[in-house]
């Protein structure tokens, strides 16, 4: 049987004695870590953390601990600012009048993000023109230009939305509910002819309850542009499609004028019926803005977009 050296102390350079020899192997010195004070200095036990080898004595023992402190402390403000960061809209903008304010002045497509980052919607933004001064911020949520997209179409895609923000679309009514949720709008609706004249109708008020008050339309304070009023007898309607009747007519508005509509019984304007060009012996059932070329007339464009009240 060997009998084994007995250790014996060995001095650090520093002249402590921490260290034991055992048949020549030195045994580690112990290794800090943050913890109470002891004696007046950090206090210090054993740990396998990588780093704290290199630490010998109470000045290097307070030097790793104050960095594993900065190091916790950094972590720590990331931790905090994280939910912070991800409920910015800074780089997120809800609509075109965000894009405007941010330095977007091109009427033209752009993503908005109505209901945070992961709502992201393509929209035509009119920019207005900075020439004549006229205002600009608006989300285009309704477009007719050309008579390339179908908009007799159902619930549905009504509620999601349907076309291309680079033509012809509709935005969806659960987005106009989330816009106009978070901020107060008016409505501006733009409309031409096929003479060439453009008008327009200007609301102060513009909301869309929820899908479960059947996306109610709340809208009022005209400004007449020309066109006329043909939108506030549709106030407090809801919005009906042809597989979804919620108009106030013993028939089916949306079934009768082709369109999806806040028909009342039935309407004063149908800016989502039938693409005529123009004239049309067709009562009612297509592009019509009553107070500006009457039922038997389809406009060649009509626009509804959305700015924030400032
Ligand atoms: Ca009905």
């Amino acid at each position: 049987m060997t009998r084994r050296p007995r250790a014996r102390p060995i001095q650090s350079e520093r002249g402590e004695q921490w260290q034991n020899a055992v048949g020549g192997r030195i045994v580690p010195p112990p290794r800090c870590q943050a913890g109470g004070e002891e004696g007046g200095v950090e206090r210090v036990k054993e740990t396998d953390e990588p780093g704290w080898q290199d630490c010998q004595g109470e000045a290097a023992c307070l030097s790793v601990c104050l960095r594993a402190c900065k190091r916790a402390c950094i972590q720590c403000v990331v931790v905090l600012l994280l939910p912070w960061l991800g409920q910015c809209n800074l780089q997120y903008p809800t609509d075109c009048a965000d894009l405007l304010l941010s330095g977007s002045r091109v009427s033209e497509v752009y993503t908005i993000y109505p209901d945070g980052v992961s709502s992201a919607v393509q929209v035509y933004c009119d920019m207005g023109c900075e020439d004549i001064k006229e205002e600009g911020g608006w989300t285009v949520f309704q477009r007719r230009v050309d008579g390339t997209v179908n908009f007799f179409r159902p619930w549905n895609q009504y509620k999601d939305g349907f076309g291309n923000a680079s033509g012809e679309y509709w935005l969806g009514l659960e987005l106009l509910h989330t816009l106009t949720s978070n901020r107060s709008y008016k409505l501006k609706v733009d409309m031409e002819d096929f003479e060439g004249n453009r008008v327009f109708a200007k609301y102060s008020s513009f909301f869309v309850r929820s899908e479960k008050e059947g996306y109610k339309l709340t809208v009022g304070g005209f400004t007449n542009g020309g066109a006329g009023d043909s939108l506030t007898r549709h106030n407090g309607q809801k919005f009906s499609t042809f597989d979804k009747d919620q108009d106030n007519y013993s028939g089916n508005c949306a079934n009768v004028f082709f369109g999806g509509f806040w028909y009342d019984k039935c309407h004063v304007s149908n800016p989502n019926g039938l693409y005529l060009w123009g004239p049309t012996s067709h009562f009612a059932v297509s592009v019509n803005w009553q107070a500006f070329k009457g039922y038997h007339y389809s406009l060649k464009s009509i626009t509804m977009k959305i700015r924030p009240e400032v």
